[in-house]
């Protein structure tokens, strides 16, 4: 029987509406879904290739326990989670909580399941060790935004549709569809932008799509970010660009002001490699624009200096007179509680054991795993939950986690994939297939375009027996309570249903006061506990029908019968109610940015030019990523991989020239951490001095089953890069800007 169902694209954080066509329990096509509100069609390959994705025959679809041999066999549902209960149980009794590491993943943006539980298997684990892929991607604008507005997911994101200037830096949204940035169809409402007159401006060492399709095009030095955007502020106060700011709305003004005066375009020009007065272009067009949006992304975070340069995007979205206003940086709507008030941000309330890194927004770095694995003593981790994430491929140095998670006594994977890292544990629970999951963007909706609400229920229904994420998750946090593997589940979201409601009645000001919870909880709606979980949210939402309070407003019924989605309309200012600092204002100097921007000043003043001083001619790695992966899980779909999406090294004509390298010829790359052979892709796409490997790739280890993607492994970009060096306020990996040499390889 065929027939078509709607879903809200899981793979990248556009989530663009699709069409899927069905037959019985398969999909036959899959097409962007034209009448959806949000993303009106918009589509690329990784959304038309969910249906090999869902059925990709190397996807796991029953739990792997392992087994006494050593191999791993497929055992029911209850066996896997008694397993679970047994491994978890002995470690803790035998050394404590915090030997129990959570680790999650990426999809905790793509998924209902991981943002409804993550958290709460955090508080039923009780462990200080966790970890997840912020800190190998975006914590330093959380930390940034944190610091600045206090609350570290108060995002503000550029207001495409309506700005007439747009800086990208260290981005690049025509291939990666935008990140922290929801906005479907970005190809599209670029061309709009320029259609009206708008500019679109890039900076990156690397000539990509985006900086293809710009009006002009800015190519940088890897890792100096900083001082570009340093020196930019500096020229709006120099020249009387900066707009007038309200002394009652905006602290740390002056320390901004005198902290900029060494960060002249003449002092920074030699480090970033841009002349004195294309910085102060770059400065005066911002400023001159009746409206302007400047956004940064992977390649500003994954530097050593990344808080300081997310931090230094949204300065001058400020002194611009761009924060929260339309066609500037505005702040996006989530669909989830907005009664009960976020505490500010307090970076490093706790330190890791090993290294005495900071705890950031409740985290310890990603680049510090191994050393608490593999460093002896009291609380050194033994056990890993490893919720939907591939740190061997993702993580900085990942050839020695994939050593240290060997060692491991006991991990726990939940995980549709027996991939590089999931190899390593002794139990697999994997999800659902992609059919059978229903999509809400949690998270994602804080960070979009549009004011837009839609939900996906799953197209296919589970098979007898089968649990859905939402109830893998939520047996996880029961078992790691000490509820056991017999514990049902829903229980556990009615109890956080009851406390949400508490909390939102006990809140100050609350709209409810006097209310009882029960009426409320009454009210909800939905097929099971989950959804009535969404609902919840959704009524609470800035959005929501808080319980009929607003009439207008939103609630799960609404979104089921409007299968579309429902667009509630452009952005509106309303920083007023994200900001949470301590002093009620934006923070514009706020206190650990004044020691980082000293550690600058220093190295700016020694004259230290990064890769200039290294060996052989310093060469710095960037990443980059292709239009047909999604990190690296996608390479075992036929029809995501191969042609151009290769894992190549991307050098310069007169880079190559100097190192006697020729097109195509295997070389091989060194750094501190470690060695790899790829083949070079001469080009001058990439700056001098600059060289530039995909992520995701080095497939074919032993015990992993991805067939097709064994047949072209690629090497790993993450046995390059340094576990040891961080951005020191965030902790976040550098990813950009690694040193290293590159020869002929040997043959
Ligand atoms: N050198 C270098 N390193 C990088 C980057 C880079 O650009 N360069 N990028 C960094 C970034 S931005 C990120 S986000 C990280 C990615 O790091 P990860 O968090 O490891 O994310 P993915 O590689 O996308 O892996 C997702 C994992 O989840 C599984 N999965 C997919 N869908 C689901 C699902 O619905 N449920 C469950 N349970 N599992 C699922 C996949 O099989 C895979 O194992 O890598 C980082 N590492
Ligand atoms: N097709 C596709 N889409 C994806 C993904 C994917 O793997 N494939 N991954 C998703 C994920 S997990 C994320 S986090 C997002 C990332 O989304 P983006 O940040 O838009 O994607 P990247 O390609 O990592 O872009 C980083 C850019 O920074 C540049 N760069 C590197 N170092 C520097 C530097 O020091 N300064 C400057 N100015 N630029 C620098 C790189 O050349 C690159 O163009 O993409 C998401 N979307
Ligand atoms: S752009 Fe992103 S959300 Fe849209 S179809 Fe492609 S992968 Fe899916
Ligand atoms: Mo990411």
């Amino acid at each position: 029987m065929t027939r078509t169902a709607h879903r809200i694209c899981p793979l990248c954080e556009a989530s663009c509406g699709l069409t899927i066509e069905l037959d019985g329990d398969r999909a036959t096509r899959v097409r962007g879904n034209a009448a959806d509100v949000f993303s009106k069609g918009y589509v690329c390959p990784k959304g038309i290739a969910l249906g090999d994705l869902d059925q990709d025959p190397d996807r796991l679809r029953t739990p792997l326990l392992r087994q006494p041999d050593g191999s791993l066999a497929a055992v029911s549902w209850d066996e896997a989670f008694a397993a679970v209960e047994t491994g978890l149980n002995r470690v803790i009794a035998e050394h404590g909580r915090d030997a129990v590491a959570y680790f999650y993943g990426n999809p905790i943006v793509h998924t209902i399941a991981l943002p409804l539980y993550s958290r709460v298997l955090r508080e039923m684990l009780g462990s200080r060790n966790v970890f997840g892929a912020s800190t190998i991607d975006q914590m330093p604008k959380n930390v940034s935004c944190g610091l600045m507005f206090g609350d570290p997911w108060a995002v503000p994101v550029p207001d495409i549709d309506r700005t007439s200037h747009l800086l990208v830096i260290g981005a690049n949204p025509m291939v990666s569809h935008g990140s922290m940035w929801t906005v479907p169809d970005l190809p599209g409402r670029l061309r709009a932008l320029r259609a009206r007159g708008g500019r679109l401006v890039v900076v990156d060492p690397r000539r990509t799509r985006t900086a293809e399709v710009a009006d002009e095009y800015v190519p940088a030095r890897p890792g100096t970010d900083v001082h570009l955007l340093f020196a930019m502020v500096h020229t709006l106060f120099a020249e009387g660009l900066a707009v007038e700011l309200d002394e009652a709305g905006f602290a740390g003004l002056d320390q901004l002001r005198q902290a900029a005066g060494d960060f002249t375009p003449e002092a920074v020009s030699e480090v970033c490699g841009i002349a004195p007065g294309t910085i102060r272009k770059l400065a005066r067009d911002l400023a001159a624009a009746p409206t302007a949006a400047v956004y940064a992304r992977f390649g500003a975070c994954t530097t050593e200096f990344g808080t300081l340069t997310n931090y230094l995007v949204d300065v001058l979205n400020v002194l611009t007179g761009n924060l929260d206003r339309p066609g500037g940086v505005m702040f996006g709507e989530a669909q989830h509680n907005a009664l009960v008030a976020t505490e500010p941000l307090v970076l490093g309330r706790w330190h890791s054991r090993v290294r005495g890194l900071p705890e950031v927004v409740g985290e310890f770095p990603v680049a510090t795993l191994a050393d608490e694995i593999d460093t002896p003593g009291d609380g050194q981790v033994r056990a890993v939950l490893m919720v939907a994430s591939n740190p061997v491929l993702g993580a900085p140095n990942g050839e020695r986690l994939d050593r240290s998670l060997a060692g491991l006594d006991f991990m726990v994977a939940v995980d549709c994939y027996l991939n590089e890292t999931t190899r390593h544990a002794d139990v697999i629970l994997p999800p659902p297939r992609l059919l059978q999951t229903g999509h809400f963007d949690i998270v994602l909706s804080r960070m979009a375009v549009r004011r837009v609400a839609r939900y996906s229920p799953p197209a296919l229904p589970l098979e007898p027996g089968q649990p859905s994420e939402s109830a893998i998750l939520a047996k996880l946090a029961l078992i790691a309570g000490g509820f056991g593997a017999g514990a049902d589940p829903a229980a556990l979201d009615e109890m956080i249903i009851d406390r949400t409601l508490q909390a939102v009645l006990a809140a100050p000001g609350s709209p409810f006061a006097g209310r009882d919870p029960a009426e409320l909880k009454a009210m909800l709606t939905g097929a099971d506990s989950v959804e009535r979980r969404l609902d919840l949210m959704i009524r609470l939402s800035t959005l929501g029908d808080a319980f009929g309070l607003r009439p207008d407003g939103l609630n799960l019924a609404a979104l089921v019968a409007h299968p579309q989605g429902i667009d509630v309309g452009a952005l509106r200012p309303r920083l007023n109610e994200v900001l949470v600092t301590a002093s009620g204002k934006v923070e514009l100097y706020p206190e650990p940015v004044g020691s980082d921007v000293q550690r600058l000043a220093k190295r700016l003043l020694r004259g230290e030019v990064p890769g200039r001083d290294a060996a052989d001619g310093g060469l710095l790695l960037i990443g980059r990523r292709n239009l047909r992966s999604a990190n690296g899980w996608t390479h075992n779909v036929p029809a995501l991989s191969g042609g151009s999406n290769r894992c190549t090294l991307e050098i310069n004509p007169a880079d190559a020239g100097r190192l006697h390298i020729s097109p195509g010829q295997p070389v091989t790359v060194r750094s501190r951490a470690g060695s790899i052979e790829v083949t070079a892709d001469v080009t001058d796409r990439v700056a001098p001095g600059v060289v530039s490997l995909p992520h995701g790739w080095g497939h074919g280890r032993d015990g992993a089953r991805l067939r097709h993607a064994a047949k072209d492994p690629g090497a790993s970009a993450n046995a390059l890069t340094d576990e040891l060096v961080v951005d020191r306020l965030s902790g976040t990996a550098v990813f950009n800007a690694v040193p290293v040499r590159v020869t002929p390889a040997v043959a």
